[in-house]
Parts: structure tokens; sequence; C-alpha cells
């Protein structure tokens, strides 16, 4: 039911307008209600060493070609710090090109903590993930599975052993797992992104032509994964 999604074909549209900031302190102001939302970090771009630029770039574009497609469902771009610089670059960006602001957000917090310290429902997260969907290695991986418990671990190897990059796999999470109980996080979306990091595996030596291509195809497959929960 919830396959491994590689490189999906999509149709492409643009949203309407501005992205908002949905820093804490408008958190309690703005309600997402009961929509189905998905809050995804910046894949590649910290430990991965991604390029910022060339990732808010094809951050946009999907989330373009995306909020056309997914009905009432929205996305909301998560990083720590009011400083990320992903962030500014993506609101930015999301801005010019007019993106539906109901359906796109950004929001400062830690992904684990959305519901009880930032005031926002999101029923699935993302997860930027090793090859081998294992927990650790610092990150939001390790932040995502310290907090989601075994159940994760488990609920994850079920579904795949490991991922290529470019690669998703939805992971439903057991009701029992920590996660879903204080965050009502019912899917964990695991992604591999593209690895500019000479000390970690398959690191693309710089190669952007290669890089581009295989963020834009783990973004498609993390949006499709989503999509695949909501339909
Ligand atoms: N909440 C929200 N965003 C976070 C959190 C958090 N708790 N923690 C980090 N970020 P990274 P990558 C942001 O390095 O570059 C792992 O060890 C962070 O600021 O987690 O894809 C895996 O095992 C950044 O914007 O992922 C892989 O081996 C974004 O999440 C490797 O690192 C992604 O940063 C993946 O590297």
């Amino acid at each position: 039911a919830y396959p491994i999604l590689d490189n999906p074909n999509l149709e492409s549209k643009e949203g309407e307008s501005q992205g908002v900031a949905f820093d804490g302190s408008h958190a309690s102001r703005v309600s997402l209600d009961d929509a189905p939302t998905l809050a995804f970090p910046s894949i590649s771009t910290s430990d991965f060493q991604f390029n910022y630029e060339k990732a808010a770039d094809i951050i946009v574009e999907k989330i373009a070609e995306f909020t056309a497609k997914l009905g009432n469902a929205r996305l909301v771009l998560v990083d720590l710090t009011h400083k990320s610089k992903i962030l500014s670059l993506v609101k930015a960006k999301a801005s010019e090109k007019h993106i539906d602001t109901q359906k796109f957000l950004t929001h400062v917090g830690d992904i684990t903590k959305l519901h009880s310290t930032g005031g926002l429902n999101c029923n699935v997260i993302a997860n930027a993930a090793n090859w081998r969907l294992k927990p650790g290695g610092g990150g939001v991986n390790a932040a995502i599975f310290n907090a989601a418990g075994p159940e994760l671990e488990s609920a994850t190897k079920e579904r795949a052993k490991s991922l290529s990059p470019g690669n998703a796999v939805v992971v439903p999470l057991p009701a029992s797992s920590p996660l879903f109980v204080t965050e009502g996080v019912t899917h964990v979306i695991h992604v591999l992104g593209p690895n500019m990091n000479p000390q970690r595996p398959n690191c693309l030596n710089n190669d952007y032509e290669k890089g581009c291509k295989i963020l834009q195809d783990a973004y498609a497959s993390l949006f499709e994964g989503f999509a695949s929960i909501v339909r």
C-alpha cells in the first residue's frame, strides 16, 4: 500500500499568492485546523552540504507543482532557527512565484514538537534520512527516531531495508509511538537526498547536474508519498 516512490512523473502548475512566515509567535493565531498537513525539513542542505540557492529553487519549483494538486492539504517547510538561510531563501522565492499562502507555510521550530510547542497540527512529517534507514547520525534523522521511539525503527523495517538517493518511503506510525500520542503524527516519510559531503556515502563530488536531478526526484517522491496518504 505504501511503496517506495521512484521518480514519479508529475504535471506542473503554479500556485497563487505569497508564502507566509509561520513562526512560533504567530502559531497560535494562524489555524491550520484539520487539513492534512506535511511538515518537512530542507533535504540535504545541512549534513549533506547541498547548495542553499539551488536547493531553494528546487523546493519552490516542487511546491508550485504539488500545491496545485493537493486539494485542501498543506505543506510546511520547517527549520530550527529564525536565522535559517534556507527558510529565508525559500520564503523569498515562494513570494516571487506567488505560491498560495494557504497551501504553503514556513515554520521555525523542532519538527518533532510541532503540536506540543508550535501549536501546529501536522499529521505527516518528513525525515532527511540515511540510506540504511537507521536511527542516529545527528540532524533531523536522529531527532525523529528519538522522538518516535523504537516503534518507528520496526515500522520502517517492515517497509524497506534501504533507500537510494532521490527516493522516499512512507511509514505508517504505530499508535503507540510517542510521536503519534503527543504530536498526532500518523506517518513519517523518509527521504534520501543527494550527498555533497565527502565524509558520507555516495558523495557526488560537487556534480550539481546529478545532484539537482536527485533533489528534484527526492521532493517529487516525498510530495507524491504525502498525496498517496491524503487520497
Ligand atoms: N527540526 C526541524 N529541522 C531540523 C531538526 C529538527 N529537530 N534538526 C535538523 N533540522 P540534516 P541532510 C534541519 O543534516 O543534510 C543525518 O545524519 C536542519 O537545520 O538533518 O539531508 C542522516 O542520517 C536542516 O535544515 O539532513 C543523513 O546521513 C535540515 O533539517 C544525513 O544527516 C536537514 O539537515 C542527511 O543530511
